[in-house]
């Protein structure tokens, strides 16, 4: 048989096994054997040795021919391999859009926050703006604006976490209200905002207090402003928080910063006024602090005190949220334990 006619037979048997190569590497290990350096065409070629040499030109471009067919033949297998490989894991991965969905862990605000966002939407619904203070507060705004010079012994009331002398972890958001007053300008109408955020004390955690807690500060400043509108206000957050049943009572107490000043407790949701661990035996939770405002204050933030008077409160969310949701322990709030949190799920 000549050498051309080996190069074809030898094509034929190769095309045959190229087109029925299954996977890649069958398709590679064909390569390797028909075009390496081992292989049947460098095999044929090195034959061309014995033939006469008009004829060399005329089979050699026939084996690279042979060679360049094959090579064009693998590539083209390959690629219909490949494409069967993809189409073949499409089918396999399909979805079925029919399965049920695997259900995502949603998450919701804290307790804490939901009492403060139910007070936050009462009043911005009677047009109070909500303001924002620093929690890293000047003993100026802390104490001093609020009427509580140094060496005051009322700054005794709030042990406080200094940072240095001048600075410290604001023990209220009372702070708020002096520097709202500061800025406001009268001439655009009267001054009522809220102000909610953390406060910090040296207090010794217990059922009902917290080193770290939060407040509500209230501040209302026009003219003609009564201990009745104060009241009123008071009244309608208890009602809005805690429903109808709840009764409130107001004592009469001691603030630096306002006078009169009241403090403001809510009946015992544990034993229900009877008296039990929760209130110490009063049947009460002080829930707020409250007053009119000291002309001192209003005086210290460029106020006139014979024009404009007004009230505040500073209330404290936590325990109102210990009230409205019937937990015993304020402690629970911030040991962030999911299984306690999920208890109070929005979505029910
Ligand atoms: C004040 O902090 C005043 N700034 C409130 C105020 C504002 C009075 C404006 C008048 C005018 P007091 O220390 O009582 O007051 O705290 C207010 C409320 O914060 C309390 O009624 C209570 O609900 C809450 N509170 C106080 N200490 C703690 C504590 N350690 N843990 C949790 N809640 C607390």
């Amino acid at each position: 048989m000549g050498l051309k006619d080996k190069l074809t037979e030898l094509k034929e048997n190769a095309l045959k096994e190229i087109n029925t190569a299954e996977d890649l590497k069958k398709i590679n290990s064909i390569r390797v054997n028909l075009l390496g350096k081992k292989g049947p065409i460098t095999e044929v070629l090195r034959g061309m040795r014995d033939l006469p040499k008009e004829e060399r030109p005329n089979v050699g471009s026939f084996a690279n021919k042979v060679r360049d067919e094959l090579t064009s033949a693998i590539a083209e297998r390959k690629e219909r391999i490949e494409i069967i490989k993809i189409s073949k894991r499409l089918e396999e991965e399909k979805i079925d859009v029919t399965l049920p969905g695997v259900p995502v862990k949603a998450g919701q605000p804290h307790i804490i926050m939901q009492v403060i966002d139910q007070i936050e939407k009462l009043f911005l619904g009677m047009g109070y703006q909500v303001v924002d203070g620093p929690e890293v507060e000047e003993d100026h705004y802390n104490f001093e604006m609020m009427n509580l010079p140094k060496d005051h012994p009322a700054r005794d009331m709030q042990d406080t976490f200094y940072i240095t002398d001048k600075l410290l972890m604001r023990t209220q958001t009372s702070p708020v209200q002096a520097r709202t007053m500061e800025k406001h300008d009268f001439s655009k109408g009267p001054l009522k905002m809220i102000s909610p955020g953390k406060v910090y004390r040296r207090d010794t955690d217990d059922a009902t207090h917290s080193h770290q807690f939060h407040q509500i500060e209230g501040l209302v400043i026009d003219k003609n402003i009564t201990m009745a509108d104060l009241k009123g206000t008071l009244q309608l957050i208890a009602r809005t928080v805690f429903g109808e049943e709840r009764e409130i009572r107001l004592r009469p107490s001691y603030f630096p910063f306002t006078e009169p000043s009241v403090e403001v407790d809510v009946s015992c949701f544990k034993c229900n006024g009877q008296g039990c661990s929760v209130c110490k035996n009063t049947g009460w939770i002080e829930v707020l602090g409250a007053g009119m405002v000291h002309p001192n204050v209003l005086k210290m933030s460029g106020i006139d005190a014979d024009i404009y008077g007004g009230f505040a409160f500073g209330l404290g969310p936590d325990r109102f949220a210990m009230l409205k949701y019937g937990v015993d322990d304020i402690r629970e709030f911030y040991l962030n334990d999911v299984r306690f949190l999920k208890q109070f799920s929005q979505r029910g």
